[in-house]
């Protein structure tokens, strides 16, 4: 990442970097997707249960355009169908940016995930602006570095031109200290804070996923839209998948550590999670000065 790319991802929060893949690069992964869509529209073997169940194919008047992010089954297909997918995701030009982003160790943390569209596909009501603050996804630059836990690369496999809709941001927004205006939210009173920033099937764009404002427009093209959306975390940040399950006491250390434990001793004994969904970890000191499990 160059000082030029630095001054763009540090001033909006999002940076287009052209022709990462070659014309058939990306119509592997086209062919990748439509294989997906024959499989899950009429496949009868395993794999076709297996992508039903994995991507939660979403349609709309008969083409498939949607999937789930939280099961990386792009990278689970079988061959040759997954190589387009597993080059995106340690390809040369992303990683060195990575590692400036959200620095050394970063890894996958949910996706790759498929998003497409037809035209009349809805918005995306735009969401991501540390408010709440998120300190895992949230936005820091000191020392003349810059870090932030959660940066998602789009790879683009069809145009998306200025007017076209999809992915669309409010630069800077990741420096805001103010909640969003409801008419920023849902793009209808943005007073021209919205920006859709033009890409060429092959561009990636990266931006800063929880740390800015961001979500798409309505898909306007008489074209598909389509993009593959991969999901980094910084190496202590942990954002969803996988990482929302905490590693229970017995497993993160051992049986014997935390065995006859009190249940708020064990519940500090839990592994690392960000936006854990498990019961039985948070702690409070209730009206008596007592340590409780917070049960709310
Ligand atoms: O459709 C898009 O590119 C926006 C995706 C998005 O809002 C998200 O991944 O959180």
């Amino acid at each position: 990442m160059d000082a030029k790319e630095r001054y763009y991802w540090d001033l909006n929060g999002h940076l287009v970097i052209r022709n990462i893949l070659t014309p058939e690069e990306v119509g592997a992964a086209n062919e990748a997707l439509d294989y997906i869509a024959e499989q899950c529209a009429n496949g009868t073997d395993e794999e076709a249960d297996f992508l039903r169940e994995s991507a939660q194919p979403r349609w709309m008047n008969g083409s498939f355009v949607r999937t789930r992010n939280s099961i990386p089954f792009l990278l689970m297909l079988k061959a040759p169908y997954c190589e387009p997918f597993r080059k995106m995701i340690a390809h040369p030009q992303i990683v060195s940016r990575l590692r400036t982003m959200c620095g050394e160790g970063f890894r996958l943390d949910h996706g790759p995930q498929y998003i497409g569209g037809l035209i009349g596909t809805p918005r995306h009501t735009l969401h991501g602006a540390g408010e709440p603050h998120r300190p895992y996804v949230a936005y820091q630059n000191q020392n003349g570095k810059t870090y932030v836990g959660g940066v998602t690369v789009t790879y683009h496999l069809a145009d998306a031109g200025p007017d076209d809709g999809g992915f669309a941001c409010v630069p800077g927004s990741h420096k805001s200290r103010y909640p969003m205006p409801d008419g920023v939210r849902t793009m209808e009173d943005d007073r021209g804070v919205v920006a859709k920033p033009a890409v060429k099937a092959g561009d990636v764009l990266f931006f800063m996923d929880g740390a800015q404002t961001h979500g798409a427009r309505p898909w306007n093209a008489n074209h598909m839209r389509r993009a593959i959306l991969i999901k980094y975390a910084g190496r202590t940040s942990t954002r969803q998948g996988a990482s929302l399950r905490c590693i229970e006491p017995e497993k993160y250390w051992d049986t014997n550590v935390v065995d006859e434990m009190t249940p708020e001793q064990r519940a500090v004994m839990y592994g690392p999670a960000s936006a854990p969904r498990t019961d039985d970890l948070y702690l409070e000191v209730n009206g008596e000065g007592k340590v409780c499990v917070d049960k709310s």
